[in-house]
């Protein structure tokens, strides 16, 4: 077709067929807005009641208990059915109500399914009911900006990723006047409820607000949302109550599906180590998943590094009688070493490529990133306290903040007492990369904490892994297995004997299938040299050029590409998983308002099992809250679950690391997860990770 002049031009864009494949929609997106998700049992009664639950106990902070007053003696809920209750239960059942919800903190997959089953449930017990969408996060609340939603809104984002209906952001309501001014908002617009959807810090937020808004009635409900599937709750006898946050599940199928994808590509141009950061501020959840979907050659776990020993420090520790405290916790350089002796493993069998997975939040667990980052903050800190001045700019370039500590640790050879920067210190502070050494002292927030975002995780890791290597090649030990055929080929087509020189060569020529340059040899000098030595060569010579090929291929280059997986994952459209668990959800939350309560979190109890036993319960959230330490001060918070590593799934995958790194002759052992697909039979069900949990917890009922 020919296309002349503008009018013919929007006569083509006016075309159906144009129009059609052009369009924002396509036949997936519209699968998923008409789809109805699975509800659980319960929810296919007219009415649903609470009906407490004591099997389950929890240790009680004292703090909580004196400022959580209202809520701290809340127990866990279950959601029950009802056919036909009395009519004063239906006539507050189907009570006009107004309802604000909000999202809190970053997205997660699932979020519109929350928002579409609170309206559904609430629009059935009454259509006159509002549901207002507070915007752009917790400020909406504060601002009192607020849309209420409709059918077709709400159509228009069912089973769809992302928070876009009314946007996210990362507020915290979390002084007198922010609290005052979401008081406000809540009383102005009539609220009977209002529905938090956030991680640990908005549900500790939604407590806080719960016992504020008591006396004027409003109830807060919690809803557990993070892809970092750091929200998991226990009972004090660790009985699961909500086994994970909504959105880890796809947030993880599709970190995985592309690091799968990676997987098969290193495998096809066998020339890439491909260097994956994936989401997870401080828990290594998603890296534990993504290693279970994907069998990624290495994955670290940033638990499992803080829960090292080091036998070696700890035995010579004990004969000398002393204590070691560097003997806990694996240190970077240590971390480094336990890298390059995958690559050098798998380099020996002719695989100098791969693929690795590191967690965003690794660095946490560091124990002497850790002790560096509070000796730092103490010296930043004594410094301006004793100058009254500001160390950043009294040093402004970094040359000028190493001098100071080298300062620093003269003086500590000097006076036995100063010891909060020594030799030691120094030596160890010198041997990281230049970059991290900058981040370590840039200036801290304003509360005086070290900005861990501000450091390129994998780049510190990276660094020093690529320094070492180069060390090992130059000791001949990180160096490429050449296959035995394939050597007796090139030097039968150059016209040597193979046999006669493999022994030369190799250092395991009578043995193996790849054989192993002589650690001596190390470049075409030292090759010449060896060849001279075994008389082969006068030394005017050249290398024959057989030899010299094979020897070439022998030398490792390491080559390194890096992704970071987050973003991307977090606004997926949901899993199927995600679909019917945040869509239940909703429905929780309407049951929990509807029946009066308040301080709780909605959640599911048995998401690791079928669908058929999920069983939806109000978590109380206050006596989840314990004191820790944030911005220097003592405060009442919600804990984060990190990675057990006592679990199931964490020893399974440590079971299976010498596997996955596959440093031996044939295939490797990728697996892949496949794309998210929102129909068919190819999805995974639920996350690898709660599986496998969930058998341990069958096994020692
Ligand atoms: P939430 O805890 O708010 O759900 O956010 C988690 C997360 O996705 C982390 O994995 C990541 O470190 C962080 O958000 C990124 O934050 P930002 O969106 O501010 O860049």
């Amino acid at each position: 077709m020919s296309m002349k002049n503008w009018s013919s031009l929007d006569e083509l864009l006016n075309a159906d067929e144009v129009q059609k494949i052009t369009s924002n929609t396509n036949p997936e997106l519209i699968e998923r807005r008409t789809s109805v998700p699975s509800i659980c049992k319960v929810f296919s009664l007219p009415y649903t009641a609470l009906s407490q639950d004591p099997r389950y106990k929890f240790v009680i902070d004292k703090e909580a208990q004196k400022q959580l007053p209202d809520i701290i003696h809340n127990e866990v809920e279950k959601i029950v059915g009802l056919e036909s209750p009395d009519e004063t239960f239906k006539e507050k059942y189907h009570k006009l109500r107004n309802i604000g919800i909000v999202f809190s903190g970053g997205p997660a997959p699932g979020g519109h399914n929350v928002l579409a089953g609170l309206y559904d449930a609430a629009k059935q017990a009454n259509p006159e009911t509002k549901i207002y969408g507070f915007l752009l996060g917790p400020d909406g609340i504060i601002e009192n900006e607020a849309i209420v939603l409709n059918d077709s809104l709400v159509d228009k984002y069912r089973n769809v990723g992302g928070f876009t209906m009314i946007k996210t952001g990362r507020t915290k309501i979390d002084s007198v006047q922010k609290m005052a001014l979401a008081t406000e908002t809540c009383k102005k617009l009539q609220l009977d409820a209002l529905v938090i959807v956030g991680g640990d810090d908005s549900n500790t937020n939604a407590a806080f607000l719960a016992q504020e808004m008591f006396k004027d009635g409003i109830q807060v409900i919690g809803v557990p949302k993070t892809i970092d599937g750091d929200i998991q709750v226990k009972d004090a006898a660790g009985k699961s109550l909500c086994a994970m946050s909504f959105g880890f599940n796809t947030a993880a199928r599709a970190f995985a599906n592309s690091i799968s994808n990676l997987c098969t590509d290193a495998s096809s141009d066998v020339k890439y180590w491909h260097i994956c950061k994936v989401m997870g501020r401080v828990a290594s959840h998603l890296a534990l998943e993504v290693a279970l979907q994907t069998h990624a050659n290495i994955t670290l776990i940033g638990e499992d590094l803080a829960n090292y020993v080091d036998p070696m420090r700890l035995k010579k520790a004990q004969k000398e009688g002393t204590l070691d405290f560097h003997a806990y916790g694996m240190t970077l350089r240590h971390l480094s070493r336990v890298i390059c002796d995958g690559i050098v493993r798998r380099a020996a069998v002719g695989k100098n490529y791969g693929v690795i997975v590191i967690p965003e939040g690794v660095l946490e667990f560091i124990n002497e990133i850790q002790v560096f980052i509070v000796k730092l903050n103490t010296i930043i800190a004594d410094y301006n306290a004793t100058h009254d001045s500001n160390f950043h700019s009294d040093f402004p370039l970094l040359e000028d903040k190493l001098e100071y500590l080298r300062r620093l640790a003269k003086r500590s050879r000097e006076e036995n007492t100063f010891t909060i920067w020594n030799t030691r210190d120094d030596d160890l502070f010198n041997d990281i990369p230049e970059f991290f050494k900058e981040g370590l002292l840039t200036e801290r927030d304003s509360h005086g904490n070290f900005q861990f975002s501000l450091v390129e995780t994998d780049k510190v890791i990276m660094g020093l892994v690529k320094d070492y290597l180069s060390i090992l090649a130059e000791q001949g030990i990180y160096r490429v297995g050449i296959n035995r055929e394939y050597y007796n080929k090139v030097m039968a087509t150059g016209g040597l004997d193979p046999a006669f020189y493999g022994p030369i060569l190799f250092e395991n020529y009578t043995e193996g299938e790849f054989l192993l340059r002589k650690s001596s040899i190390i470049s075409l000098k030292t090759l010449k040299q060896e060849l001279v030595k075994e008389g082969i060569l006068n030394d005017p010579q050249k290398i024959p050029p057989p030899v010299e090929k094979v020897f070439k291929l022998s030398v490792p280059d390491f080559k390194t590409k890096v992704h970071f997986y987050g973003y991307d994952g977090r606004g997926n459209d949901p899993t199927r998983f995600d679909c019917n668990y945040t869509y239940n959800l909703g429905l929780t939350v309407f049951s929990l308002i509807a029946n009066g309560a308040t301080g709780q979190m909605a959640a599911i109890k048995n998401l690791e099992l079928d669908f058929s036993q999920w069983e939806p319960i109000g978590i109380p959230i206050a006596p989840l809250m314990h004191l820790e330490e944030r911005k220097g001060k003592l405060a009442l918070v919600l804990e984060k679950s990190i990675v057990d590593v006592e679990s199931i799934a964490f020893r399974v995958v440590k079971a299976l690391r010498e596997k996955w790194l596959a440093a031996e002759p044939g295939e490797d052992n990728y697996r892949k997860p496949g794309p998210i697909r929102f129909a068919g039979r190819s999805e995974e069900d639920r996350p690898i990770t709660l599986k496998l949990n969930a058998i341990a917890a069958r096994q020692f009922e």
